[in-house]
């Protein structure tokens, strides 16, 4: 007990250096580093060391996929028994059809390097219960803490509704695992299946309990007209069976437009979700304290100007959805929940955040993260948010910052060492910008098609543990407008350690 306490005053005192240090570093940072002048200049490739002792970045982006065809919509997850084992996902078109699957990547070199499979059920592939549906999509990896990894999905088929074919399972809900670090995935689950052509499950993500290995599913049920509702599912036996789905959101005039649900589980095993509802925009939210039997009545917590479907003069799409983290620190933060996602409230696309300090009770208005000029036209869109053991809060998010032309993307890092109060720390993670009108399209036929629509996925993802923050991103830098080609690219952005040597929950 005297020990734990003496750390946590070593920590709270090296903690108040470290703020006068960042204080001071901000400046530095600002003014000097390359890409961060107050003249916009074009980013550079990234700096070798970033705030000597607080963030180390040496620059590197590890390429993760290397086939011809796209591979975008980027999730990853870090083995929490094993840092070096690094397991990311993506939608991923080197099938025998070339149509979209979700690919799995394994690195067991911390994401130096990366082997690649696919989930088993493709068309011409391995058999699994995802066998018949001609494409999948959507994937979200997350670990358990035994060190199994788990991928989320949808499969569906790309025929149209028939009257001929009113009762055609036409998408599902599954779940695959792997225990070998992301190398091979035997175990193929569905969590739920369409009933009817008109029902189409879509846009799931997953989350697991450390403390107990729950796995939930939250996604969204299109129905009759297209409305739709968020549900959830759990698993309580590593995913091999899945209870029914439960209705999360409130079918009432007011929710019927709801996309982009994301849970986590906080360390009192309470279940948070937050999706976005359409009409009017707003953030929204509820959560379980019976494990995902039953769920609080949704409710806003901030309001939302949806970004615009397309960045002009771009032809790929930015939905808006929101991220959402908690933080297990075991430190003051421990337990506050941070949701973010992209809104155009400045007149442009931006990055803004929200926080509870009370298990989701309150939550604080909305800040900017992105820290260029207010309304000076640069998108920022696909936000990812996770917490390190240490309570930092991490965020990648695609950037335009860097061209005048809004074009060219760079991937940012925005970290707040304060409780989400402030992310003055960020910078580009990206050693080159590149330009993704050059990715193929989302559906078959695309890659060629001369009414080009580009597409690099819906989202990209960060992980941290208490060495740093493991982020992925569709990345075009290999594709040009004569080959379509976008890949998954990898960055890792280290913690210095001087002020943490306890894990998560001792301090
Ligand atoms: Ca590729
Ligand atoms: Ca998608
Ligand atoms: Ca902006």
């Amino acid at each position: 007990m005297e020990q734990k306490k003496k750390k946590r005053n070593l920590v709270l005192s090296v903690g108040a250096l470290l703020v006068v240090l960042l204080l001071f570093f901000s400046v530095y940072y600002f003014f000097f580093l390359p890409g961060k002048g107050k003249d916009g200049a074009p980013g550079e490739p990234g700096t070798s060391i970033l705030l000597e002792d607080i963030i180390i970045f040496d620059g590197t982006n590890s390429q993760v996929t290397y086939s011809q065809q796209n591979t975008c919509e980027t999730t990853i997850a870090v083995n929490p028994n094993d840092p070096m084992n690094v397991v990311a996902g993506a939608n991923d078109y080197t099938t025998p059809t070339g149509d979209s699957w979700c690919g799995a990547y394994w690195s067991r070199d911390g994401g130096k390097t990366w082997g690649q499979t696919l989930i088993p059920g493709y068309r011409g592939g391995p058999v699994s219960v995802l066998t018949g549906y001609g494409i999948a999509g959507d994937p979200v990896v997350v670990f358990d803490s035994d060190g199994n990894v788990y991928m989320a999905g949808l499969a569906a088929r790309r025929k149209q509704v028939s009257p001929f074919r009113p009762l055609q399972k036409m998408s599902c809900i599954w779940v695959a695992k792997s225990s070998d670090g992301g190398e091979t995935w035997g175990q193929v689950r569905q969590v739920a299946t369409s009933i009817s052509a008109v029902n189409f499950h879509d846009k799931e993500w997953l989350t697991c309990d450390p403390n107990d290995g729950t796995l939930y599913v939250t996604w969204t049920v299109f129905n009759f007209l297209s409305a739709s509702e968020i549900v959830c599912a759990r698993s309580t036996n590593g995913g091999n069976t899945w209870g029914d789905y439960v209705v999360i959101s409130e079918f009432t005039g007011g929710e019927t437009q709801v996309q982009g649900s994301y849970p986590v589980v906080d360390d009192d095993g309470v279940l948070h979700v937050v999706w976005i509802g359409y009409s009017p925009g707003s953030i929204r939210y509820s959560r379980s304290t019976d494990k995902g039997l039953s769920f609080s009545p949704a409710k806003d917590i901030a309001p939302c100007q949806p970004i615009s479907y397309h960045q002009d003069p771009n032809t790929y799409r930015t939905p808006t959805m929101p991220a959402l983290a908690v933080d297990r620190s075991g430190l003051d933060t421990h337990g506050n929940l941070y949701v973010t996602w992209p809104d155009n409230v400045n007149g442009d696309a931006d990055i803004l955040m929200c926080s509870s300090y009370d298990g989701g009770d309150s939550w604080t208005e909305p800040i900017r993260v992105n820290n260029d000029t207010v309304g000076n036209g640069a998108p920022q869109f696909f936000p990812s948010i996770s917490v390190s053991p240490q309570g930092y809060v991490c965020t990648i998010f695609y950037d335009m910052r860097d061209d005048p032309e809004g074009i060219m993307l760079h991937i940012y890092f925005a970290l707040s060492m304060d409780g989400g109060l402030n992310f003055s720390l960020q910078f580009n993670i990206t050693n080159v910008q590149f330009n993704g009108e050059n990715s193929a399209g989302s559906f078959l036929g695309q890659l060629t098609s001369s009414d080009h629509t580009a597409f690099i996925g819906d989202y990209i993802q960060v992980d941290t543990n208490k060495d740093g923050a493991y982020a992925c991103w569709c990345d075009v830098r290999n594709g040009s407008p004569s080959n379509y080609n976008s890949d998954v690219y990898f960055a890792f952005v280290g913690f210095e350690s001087v002020n943490y040597n306890a894990t998560a929950g001792e301090v």
